[in-house]
């Protein structure tokens, strides 16, 4: 089976990743190629990001790669906290300390309106890099549900589900997720550069 790298280094984004691509690709850690570096990540936008993170890893290793950036934007906070979702809660970096002031920031508010994001950026296959995107919306609960899943996925709701992001099975996720969709979008241009099924 080909291999790709995906410049990630959560643990969580990459076992979905895994999943998603399981009979496509191998998909290969940072980690795997012998890059343990943390790199900056400095954008003020979810494609910055995601080039920085892709841009790191392939000029040190000289391996082609993708990278995912990707966060949470409510609505009712003018998009926050978006690119910022991972250190929401201040440091050290906790998804409980998210959930919470989100939750704290949106107690009262009936317009609970967000959508996950995700681009992700794929570095060395082609002269330039390639941008793609994948959306999910629906809506943020008012108390915890579930336990699967990572981040903010217990306090949000896709648009017609009756359950959480932590209680659906993983496929379940993948399968309408703004990481599921932004590969479904990415795999039909990555065809062209690496061979695929
Ligand atoms: P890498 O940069 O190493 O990929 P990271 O966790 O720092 O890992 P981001 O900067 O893209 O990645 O931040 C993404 C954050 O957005 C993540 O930590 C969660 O808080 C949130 N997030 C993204 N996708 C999510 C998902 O599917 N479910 C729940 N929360 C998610």
């Amino acid at each position: 089976m080909q291999k790709i790298v995906f410049a990630t280094g959560n643990a969580h984004k990459l076992g979905e990743v895994r999943a998603i691509l399981r009979d496509i690709v191998e998909v290969v850690s940072p980690a795997d190629i012998g890059f343990h570096d943390d790199v900056e990540e400095t954008g003020t936008t979810f494609e910055e990001n995601a080039l920085i993170k892709a841009q790191a890893v392939f000029a040190a290793t000289g391996y082609p790669c993708i990278s995912d950036d990707s966060g949470l934007c409510v609505d009712a906070l003018g998009g926050a906290p978006g690119v910022y979702s991972a250190r929401y809660g201040g440091e050290p970096v906790s998804h409980a300390k998210n959930i919470e002031k989100l939750l704290q920031a949106l107690e009262g508010n009936e317009q609970r309106r967000a959508c996950f994001v995700a681009v992700l950026c794929a570095v060395g296959f082609s002269p330039e890099p390639i941008f793609v995107k994948g959306e999910v919306c629906g809506k943020i609960l008012t108390t915890i549900q579930g336990e699967g899943g990572f981040g903010y996925d217990p306090i949000f709701m896709a648009d017609g589900f009756d359950r959480s992001f932590a209680q659906l099975s993983p496929d379940e996720k993948n399968s309408v997720s703004h990481r599921g969709k932004a590969w479904t979008n990415l795999l039909p241009i990555l065809k062209d550069f690496v061979q695929l099924p």
